[in-house]
């Protein structure tokens, strides 16, 4: 299994599964700056030149979301419980709020505070996140008051939703996200810095970046 990566919040949902679920993968960075995932070969995995992208077998998948509940499903973690379908649609609901309220909310911060650095795209440019505080502080609220009584999520332990809606808040700290107003949250997200592989899910880089050619696809 090939799982091709770079150093942000999707890929990390993905590499910090693997590694918690002890999965036997190579990870193979990809040279963003040196267009590794707009190249002619990465875009014949994944259409849409992001990352992650999974190569397993004749399976061929992008969508962090779809790759991590292939995974369960393949090693028959409960992170994303197959055989209940009760759990996978509470699991579900979090993923959808995730993906169409959550992340468009706390990804503003972590593009100005950590994708900027990370990928030397210049000085943070805070302006823009004034207007966008209250709508995380809203979400945020609705957020803490579920976990108010609660350790995850959903389902009462560890799951997918907990990897999803974490990727980028798990930052919150140097992202400057408002979360110490929000003490469910903040306890949430430090709790889950305790698993080892969410808390350091990247790859040693001993063989460097690659920009994926077929052959190695
Ligand atoms: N919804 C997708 C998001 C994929 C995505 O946007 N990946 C980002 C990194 S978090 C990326 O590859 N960005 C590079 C680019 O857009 O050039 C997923 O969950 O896999």
């Amino acid at each position: 299994m090939k799982i091709y990566w770079i150093k942000a919040q999707a890929p990390r949902r993905v590499l910090a599964l693997i590694k918690h679920l002890g999965i036997d993968a190579e990870c193979i960075e990809v040279d963003l700056r040196a267009g590794g995932l707009k190249s002619p070969s990465y875009l014949a995995l994944n259409p849409n030149g992001k990352a992650p992208t999974m190569v397993d077998g004749d399976v061929t998948l992008w969508e962090s979301s779809a790759i991590m509940a292939y995974l369960c499903a393949k090693t028959g973690s409960d992170m994303w419980p197959v055989q209940h379908p009760a759990e996978q649609i509470e699991i579900l609901r979090w993923l959808s709020w995730n993906d169409n309220h959550w992340s468009r909310a706390v990804g503003p911060f972590y593009f100005e505070h950590v994708i900027k650095p990370t990928f030397h795209l210049g000085e943070p440019d805070c302006s823009e996140l004034t207007a966008t505080m209250p709508e995380l502080r809203k979400l945020a609220a609705v957020l803490d008051n579920h976990l108010e009584q609660r350790d995850f999520v959903a389902c009462d332990r560890l799951t997918l939703a907990d990897f999803q809606l974490a990727s980028m808040a798990c930052e919150w700290r140097h992202a400057d996200m408002p979360f110490a107003d929000f003490p469910h949250v903040a306890r949430w997200l430090d709790r889950l810095m305790d698993i080892p592989g969410w808390a350091d899910p990247w790859p040693a880089r001993a063989t460097g970046k690659q920009v994926p050619t077929l052959a190695n696809a």
